[in-house]
């Protein structure tokens, strides 16, 4: 069951595994800002398929130079000339890495910087945690553009911000930085360094858990947003059966009977 990841089949994404299970995978496109050309799309859906498979036990998502992401490659789009079916069909391509991301299992946390705007938000919502550092910035300028979203903002910005919140970023462009992002749940931290930096810290904390009880957190969680709450409920007791039995668990439990098991204590 277990696959093997060439990182030097890799063009636009960078990959570099580390020896506690945490990959770090970059966008490596700085000189277009990261832009996500068909060719990125599919690196992303190779490798977050992939990643479940592979023993990975979290992963940062970052991007090289200022930016994190400036969403679709617009120029691509330009002088590709598509038809309504060529770009419905490339829609459902980002549709299937950021499923893979939300859906996948694996902790994924967001380094953000600069530009999250357009396909870069969709990008970064499809992550599970999100720490942006004080350069960063949000917005949906698809409609500045002529566009729409088709990267699953409708449903996950929708999410974050809240509707009337989203149709607005649309509509007028506005951006949102600064601890407003925080508080409006864009990021769910904000560092006066590198995210990058802090982003790794908290991948190592959740590579911590074990894989099954990080799975159902980071697929089993999404799952259930798209289900009634009584099937939620069902879904939920089924998976916590499975989970809250698991062999590996018992070392963990017997530590914290015996009492040599860290305490839940609240923040100095
Ligand atoms: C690009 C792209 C891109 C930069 N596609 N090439 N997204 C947007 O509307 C964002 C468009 N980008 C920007 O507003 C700015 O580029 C940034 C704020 C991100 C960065 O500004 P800056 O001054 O650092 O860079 P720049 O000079 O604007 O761009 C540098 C190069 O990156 C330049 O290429 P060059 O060959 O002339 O050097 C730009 O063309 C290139 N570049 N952004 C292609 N997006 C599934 S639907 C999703 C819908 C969307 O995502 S709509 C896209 C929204």
């Amino acid at each position: 069951m277990t696959v093997q990841i060439d990182p030097a089949g890799y063009k636009t994404l960078e990959l570099k595994p580390h020896d506690d299970g945490v990959w770090v995978v970059t966008l490596n496109r700085p000189a277009k800002r990261n832009a996500l050309d068909s060719h990125a799309i599919e690196e992303l859906v190779a490798f977050f398929s992939a990643a479940p498979r592979a023993g990975i036990r979290a992963i940062v998502l970052a991007a090289a130079g200022d930016h994190f992401c400036a969403g679709l490659d617009l120029v691509e789009h330009h002088q590709a000339d598509r038809s309504p079916a060529a770009f419905m069909h490339l829609c459902l391509r980002w549709h299937e890495a950021f499923n893979k991301m939300e859906y996948g299992g694996v902790p994924i946390i967001a380094a953000l910087k600069g530009a999250v705007v357009g396909g870069g938000l969709e990008l970064a919502s499809a992550a599970h945690i999100r720490v942006m550092d004080q350069t960063t910035y949000f917005a949906l300028p698809e409609g500045q553009r002529g566009l729409f979203t088709g990267g699953g903002a409708t449903i996950r910005v929708t999410a974050l911000v809240g509707q009337a919140r989203m149709v607005d970023m649309m509509l007028t462009g506005r951006v949102y930085q600064g601890q407003e992002a925080v508080d409006l749940g864009l990021a769910q931290y904000m560092t006066e360094g590198s995210s990058l930096e802090r982003a790794l810290e908290l991948a190592r904390k959740a590579a911590q858990n074990l894989p099954l009880s990080n799975f159902a957190i980071c697929s089993g969680i999404s799952h259930m947003q798209n289900m009634s709450a009584l099937d939620a409920a069902y879904a939920e007791a089924v998976l916590a059966g499975v989970v809250n039995t698991q062999p590996e668990a018992r070392a963990r439990l017997a530590a914290f009977a015996d009492k040599s098991a860290a305490r839940v204590r609240p923040n100095e």
